[in-house]
């Protein structure tokens, strides 16, 4: 009897869980092609329309090329459209490309800019709620179970990945510990006393988190973690195995970019493993050739392309993403039918990503630019140390402004605080000799990546 009631007892929180989880809608994600076309037929007319009515970037650059949201006909008519990068959301800095006015927007997030200026993005309250059911969609297809505890280690702030997460993990009734990036230690003891089974954040974070228990002599993998949901920047699948291996989860990939809406556009599925379903009720996407701007043939690798089927605050034309990849409609193992985007295996701007946070070079040069004692001279050296990418900025003083090794120091110390408050990326900085950093002839070579390639 008291065997039963205990076990009565131990379901209940799950049930009530249940009832207020995110519903798990199969016609949505199982959807045959057909059905697929026409609801995304649909809803782009009607994002082209808001775009179109609202945004005058938009409706400037489709009235150049004469079109009018009413030619829209099928699906393939988008290809006529333009692009639209990055620069056009600079050029707009900072509500410039928003189809609502500002009092309409409920939240406000931001991502890097190639400048001092990062990218403003603006949601509604619609656009709010779709990003927590299509974030649950993405934890649910991970593997993730109302009544779980979600461990986001994921930043919070202007950075979509804590609150992105958070959201959605709330909407499918998990309970969420919202630690947020840093303080290892604290989030190892976290991990355990709660009882996370899903534990979210990047990949290098994950193994820096599965290095600092080894060294504690902590083993995580007799933890009740079982699922990793890790994203925001590229990896690889021998990392996907020295996760799993090290902390005991299936490690399940998550993707998505502030500018389409934050984590969510996409994710792996539990069962396969093999690929992100990009949820085409929402999103259309295209991969292109980056150089011609055509379509590649289908299944073959380039630039993935994104426009916004529901966005109502930002809608996204044609948004030139510059990650490399391949779409795959190969039937996967779960039964579900959107389109898996497959491994992104880097970018083709300059674009690096150290422990999640985005750095253009272009930032960090606007940051030294104008610094008193410093040289336009400078190197960008990305290196993997241990599991996490480690970057260092190496510049060179002005002749005779620092000719003894500690001013030499000084003036690096004070660089790199100026580049963690504006940039927001921790560097080393070294303080070259005049003439060290190597010129160029034609291009400058502002980068030099050092970090094993993803294959
Ligand atoms: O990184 C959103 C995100 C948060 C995704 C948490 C997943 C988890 P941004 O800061 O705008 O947004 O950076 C977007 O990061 O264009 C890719 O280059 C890269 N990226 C994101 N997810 C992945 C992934 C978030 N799973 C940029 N694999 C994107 C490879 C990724 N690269």
């Amino acid at each position: 009897m008291g065997k039963v009631k205990a076990k009565n007892d131990s379901r209940r929180p799950a049930r009530k869980a249940a009832a207020r989880a995110y519903k798990f809608d199969p016609a949505a994600e199982t959807m045959p092609l057909e059905k697929i076309r026409a609801l995304q037929l649909r809803r782009l007319r009607s994002s082209v329309k808001n775009a179109y009515e609202n945004v005058p970037f938009h409706r400037k650059s489709m009235k150049a090329m004469g079109f009018e949201p009413g030619d829209l006909k099928r699906l393939e008519d988008l290809a006529a459209l333009h692009f639209t990068v990055k620069a056009d959301m600079a050029a707009n800095y900072p509500f410039g490309l928003l189809a609502r006015p500002r009092t309409e927007l409920v939240r406000l997030h931001a991502s890097s800019g190639t400048t001092g200026k990062p990218t403003v993005v603006g949601y509604t309250a619609k656009d709010i709620a779709t990003w927590s059911d299509l974030m649950a969609r993405s934890l649910a297809c991970a593997g993730v179970r109302p009544g779980d505890v979600v461990h986001n280690a994921y930043g919070y702030g202007l950075f979509t990945g804590g609150l992105g997460v958070h959201y959605g993990a709330e909407r499918m009734g998990a309970t969420v510990v919202p630690m947020s990036g840093g303080g290892t230690e604290r989030q190892i003891v976290l991990i355990q006393d709660c009882g996370a089974r899903v534990l979210a954040c990047t990949p290098s974070y994950a193994l820096a988190i599965a290095e600092v228990a080894e060294r504690e002599g902590v083993d995580l993998r007799k933890s009740k973690l079982e699922i990793g949901a890790f994203g925001a920047e590229p990896w690889s699948e021998a990392m996907r195995r020295e996760i799993q291996v090290r902390l005991g989860v299936k490690a399940v990939d998550l993707y998505g970019l502030s500018e389409i809406m934050g984590p969510g556009v996409a994710c792996e599925c539990e069962e396969a493993q093999a690929g992100l379903h990009g949820w085409e009720d929402h999103f259309l996407f295209e991969i292109i050739d980056p150089d011609s701007g055509k379509p590649v043939a289908e299944g073959e690798a380039g630039e993935m392309v994104i426009t916004t089927l529901t966005k109502e605050a930002l809608p996204m034309i044609r948004y030139r993403t510059r990650d490399i990849t391949r779409l795959s409609r190969e039937r996967c193992d779960c039964g579900r039918t959107h389109a898996r985007i497959m491994r992104i295996t880097g970018r083709n701007d300059d674009m690096l990503i150290i422990r999640g946070v985005n750095v253009y070079p272009s930032q960090v040069e606007a940051a030294l630019v104008g610094l008193p004692n410093v040289a336009p001279h400078y190197q960008l050296v990305v290196q993997r140390q241990g599991t996490l990418d480690h970057l260092t900025v190496e510049i060179e003083a002005l002749p005779n402004a620092a000719p003894t090794a500690e001013l030499r120091a000084a003036v690096g110390e004070s660089v790199r605080h100026h580049i963690k408050s504006t940039v927001g990326v921790t560097a080393d900085v070294v303080v070259k000799e005049p003439g060290e950093i190597p010129r160029s002839m034609g291009k400058a070579v502002r980068v030099r990546d050092l970090r094993p390639k993803i294959l």
